[in-house]
């Protein structure tokens, strides 16, 4: 019987080291992590720290029960006495009864009233008037954001400033839809919000700490759901003013580049594309004009490399299959020169 339960403990306590290890493996830094175990933002530590509690509750539930089944099956097995007998059955007991039915029921009352509260002081906190306003659109398959109080629009990268909590800078998101449900999640930052097509959903976060954070849309909108990736750059206030004035100001216009521009305006690219100050004006696609401030291409699917670009404007399906951009077919050497032209949208 001691063998049994102590075995049983010991797996459950490898269980638990070993996730606790897979969350640990990867700390903050060069390495962004997307466990909901290391939050750096109130909301994320407000779900961190239910979620601990949750998982202790059910941690000493698991072990009461293992421990009573361990206890009945080794106590209560078949042994050779010679007899066939069956154990003396035991009818009802309102006291057992009654304990298994109001300990549950406090139980999940207690769950209940912790989960309400920490909804509760994230769904309805106080926006301060240092908030920062984003404006969050999913498409299939990538991240429109806008700053609708800078006059800014840029995809799949998020820029925001970190919050002092002694003069605290959140950042309050509304997040819509272009298409269908999407979901946005950064672990470390905040709770999973769904973005519904005709509703308006909001949440907020106000990260404590710089750095980039990585994130995932968290409800299947399609083929490249999986590609639909998100990455928030928490900066420094200092850094954060200076992306915003390179954000608000006017495309290069590509003056050295006018064979590639040339391309770029006549072909269908400026249908779907906007490039700010230009005849690009078209919304189904990312906002290009400071295209070359981004690490990434694509949500997340590819680095922002010339090569990846050239490749990506060729043939998107090699980087992102099912993406919504079409193959643009386009000649080898006009294909070089609107490369070297998007290289010049900084
Ligand atoms: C029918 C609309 C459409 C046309 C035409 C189109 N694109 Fe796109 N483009 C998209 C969509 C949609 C995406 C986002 C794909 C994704 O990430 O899933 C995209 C993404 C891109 C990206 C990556 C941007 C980023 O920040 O991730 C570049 C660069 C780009 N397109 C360039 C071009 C060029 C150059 C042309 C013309 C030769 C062109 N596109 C034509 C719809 C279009
Ligand atoms: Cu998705």
């Amino acid at each position: 019987m001691v063998v049994g339960r102590a075995l049983g403990i010991l797996v459950l306590l490898a269980g638990i080291l070993f996730a606790a290890g897979l969350c640990r493996a990867s700390p903050l830094g060069d390495n962004p992590t997307t466990s909901i175990f290391q939050p750096h933002s109130t909301p994320a530590e407000s779900i961190y720290h239910l979620s601990i509690f949750v998982l202790v509750i059910t941690a000493v539930i698991f072990l009461v029960v293992f421990g009573l089944l361990i206890y009945a099956v080794v106590k209560f097995r078949s042994r050779a006495t010679g007899t066939d007998r069956e154990p003396a059955q035991v009818y009802g007991s309102t006291q057992i009864e009654l304990a298994w039915t109001i300990i549950p029921i406090l139980i999940v009352v207690v769950l209940f009233l912790a989960t309400a509260r920490v909804i509760h002081a994230i769904q309805d906190a106080h926006k301060p008037a240092t908030a920062l306003e984003v404006t969050a659109i999913g498409h299939q398959f990538w991240w429109e954001f806008r700053y609708p109080t800078l006059g800014i629009v840029t995809a799949n990268e998020l820029h925001i400033p970190v919050s002092d909590p002694a003069r605290p800078t959140p950042t309050f998101l509304k997040l819509l839809s272009a298409d269908t449900d999407h979901s946005f999640w950064v672990p470390q930052l905040a709770g999973k919000t769904d973005l519904i097509p005709n509703r308006v959903n909001e949440t907020w976060m106000d990260p404590h700490e710089t750095g980039i954070y990585l994130g995932q849309c968290a409800q299947y909108c399609g083929t490249q759901h999986a590609k639909m990736l998100l990455r928030v750059s928490v900066d420094t206030p200092e850094e954060f003013d200076a992306w915003v004035r390179t954000q608000k100001q006017p495309a290069n216009q590509g003056e050295k580049e006018i064979a590639g521009r040339r391309v770029f305006e006549t072909t269908a690219c400026i249908n779907c594309h906007a490039v700010g100050g230009t005849v690009a004006t078209g919304r189904f696609g990312p906002d290009l004009t400071h295209l070359m401030s981004r690490s990434t291409i694509a949500s997340g699917a590819a680095e922002n490399t010339p090569e990846n670009l050239r490749l990506w404007v060729q043939k998107p399906d090699a980087i992102k299959p099912g993406s919504l951009m079409p193959a643009m077919k386009l000649s080898d050497d006009d294909l070089d020169a609107l490369t070297r032209y998007l290289e010049t949208l900084r």
